[in-house]
């Protein structure tokens, strides 16, 4: 019987049907493997695609035969030894953006790349919304939710993507142009070694980049900086261009913030764009956000006003420092997408008001990634009147978070939620900011911060 060289899909969620939609156009031979026996895009597949081969269940070696190369989604570690196993014996190993880099590269567009530990999902649907407004048409997608498999559209002027780390591990021929880090935590430390392989491979985004953007106040990100010029030691084209964001004023032509009049402003050099006051995301954190927007934008030739103007009328995506209530003067947000201790850090830091007698009172817990709480530690303790713990690795945090706070343990969200009414004070704020990832106890961080909300709307 003849057989012929298969391209093996590993992972049978988004991406893996992303992939399996794009090679099936081509007419290539096609085996899908999944750890799960009903991974989610099953029944799709099925009614679509009955002609492709399907391995379920734990990954067995007898899968690699006649496989010419594995395209691995994003929730598979290339240390799974199925993949190691293939590696060994020569067969590439490639990630969905890889794919769309291949096939980005025979027609090029310009493309912004965005990764970081946190604010990519703000930063790329800002860009978005500043594109729409620009009269542009952009397709915004990877790690956001939308497969980059599915940004492959002859309208599309411009291509802006959220990349994880892992899409950032099987990618090679990605040319930006125009990338960032936005900034380095400890985050998926269950999947890295030590924050310096994390960094590093964060740190890829930039290979190949023409315009690279740098967080001048992340020393972890700052260090990436290079100068112009091939790499000797990767071969990789070094970022012709280097622009960088602070929140302090700005050093030449970066961006950053100065006062004007009594009141900061965000600046490029030495020209005044938009006062602060005039965003509507919450936070200083989400002033880097618009910051880095303004500066991939313009990388990208967009127009100032149409940026400008999207920065005056976004109001962010849900579940990001988002306001659900006022009542009794605490203001409530659901945070719920902070699911790393950076970007709890960021969102205390963020909201901490100026008076010192309001504070906040801060809900947590979840599944913690084998995270260090030791910064969010000293972070609670001067923003914060109370911790309310809940979730799987509750005691994990209480053990990290002791003498900063109030320290209070709750059953599950509804009570925790029912514990931040008693203790929180006029003028303080109600952060649901969980540090972790939500699995333990909700299908996703959306499912958990919808629940949050309504907690907080049932207390009216
Ligand atoms: N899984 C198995 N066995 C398998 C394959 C997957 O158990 O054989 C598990 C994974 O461990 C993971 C889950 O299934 O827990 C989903 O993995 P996947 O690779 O099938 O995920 P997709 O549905 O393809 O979604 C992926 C991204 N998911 C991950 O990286 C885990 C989505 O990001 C992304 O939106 C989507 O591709 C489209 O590009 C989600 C995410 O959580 C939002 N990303 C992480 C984050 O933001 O922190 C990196
Ligand atoms: P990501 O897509 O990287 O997870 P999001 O834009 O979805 O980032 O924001 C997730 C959380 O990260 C927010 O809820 C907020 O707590 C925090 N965050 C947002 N922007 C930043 C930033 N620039 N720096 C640090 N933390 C941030």
């Amino acid at each position: 019987m003849l057989t012929f060289p298969k391209t093996l899909i590993v992972g049978l969620g988004k991406t893996g049907l992303s992939c399996v939609r794009f090679l099936s156009k081509q007419g290539m031979p096609i085996v899908v493997a999944d750890t799960r026996t009903s991974p989610p895009g099953l029944a799709e597949l099925q009614a679509e695609y009955p002609e492709v081969t399907l391995a379920l269940g734990s990954f067995q070696p007898e899968i690699l035969k006649d496989v010419e190369r594995i395209i691995v989604s994003p929730g598979v570690a290339t240390s799974e030894p199925m993949i190691q196993t293939a590696i060994e014996r020569g067969i590439p190993v490639i990630g969905d953006i890889e794919l769309f880099a291949q096939e980005l590269n025979k027609q090029p567009i310009p493309t912004i790349a965005v990764t970081g530990s946190n604010g990519k999902s703000t930063v790329v649907s800002l860009l978005g919304a500043m594109a729409q407004i620009a009269g542009w048409q952009a397709g915004v997608g990877g790690n956001i939710g939308t497969p980059a498999l599915e940004l492959l559209k002859p309208e599309y002027q411009l291509c802006i993507l959220e990349l994880s780390s892992f899409q950032l591990e099987t990618t090679y021929s990605l040319k930006p142009t125009a990338a960032v880090v936005l900034n380095i935590s400890p985050d998926h430390m269950d999947r890295y070694l030590n924050l310096q392989a994390y960094s590093q491979t964060k740190a890829r985004i930039y290979n190949n980049t023409k315009i690279a953007i740098y967080n001048r106040d992340d020393p972890l990100v700052n260090a990436m900086a290079t100068g112009a010029g091939t790499n000797a030691a990767t071969g990789f084209q070094e970022p012709t261009t280097q622009i960088g964001f602070t929140l302090n004023i700005p050093q030449n032509h970066d961006y950053g913030i100065m006062q004007h009049q009594g009141e900061p402003w965000l600046v490029q050099g030495l020209q005044r764009l938009l006062p602060i006051a005039k965003l509507k995301l919450p936070g200083q954190h989400n002033v880097a956000n618009a910051l880095v927007a303004l500066a991939l934008g313009y990388a990208v030739n967009m127009p100032l006003e149409a940026m400008l103007t999207a920065l005056q009328n976004y109001t962010g995506l849900p579940h990001r420092t988002q306001l659900v209530n006022t009542r009794n003067g605490v203001r409530w947000y659901n945070d719920s997408k902070g699911t790393n201790p950076g970007a709890t850090i960021a969102a205390l830091q963020g909201l901490h008001p100026k008076q010192d007698t309001a504070k906040a009172v801060l809900i947590a817990g979840g599944e913690s990634k084998n995270a260090d709480f030791t910064e969010l530690a000293s972070v609670v303790a001067y923003t914060c009147r109370a911790v309310i713990l809940f979730g799987r690795d509750a005691s994990i945090i209480e053990a990290a978070l002791k003498d900063t706070a109030e320290l209070i343990r709750a059953s599950d969200l509804a009570q925790a939620v029912q514990n931040a009414a008693h203790v929180a004070k006029a003028g303080d704020h109600v952060l649901f900011s969980p540090a972790c990832a939500s699995f333990d106890m909700f299908k996703n961080y959306e499912q958990r911060g919808e629940v949050f909300m309504q907690y907080v709307h049932d207390l009216d």
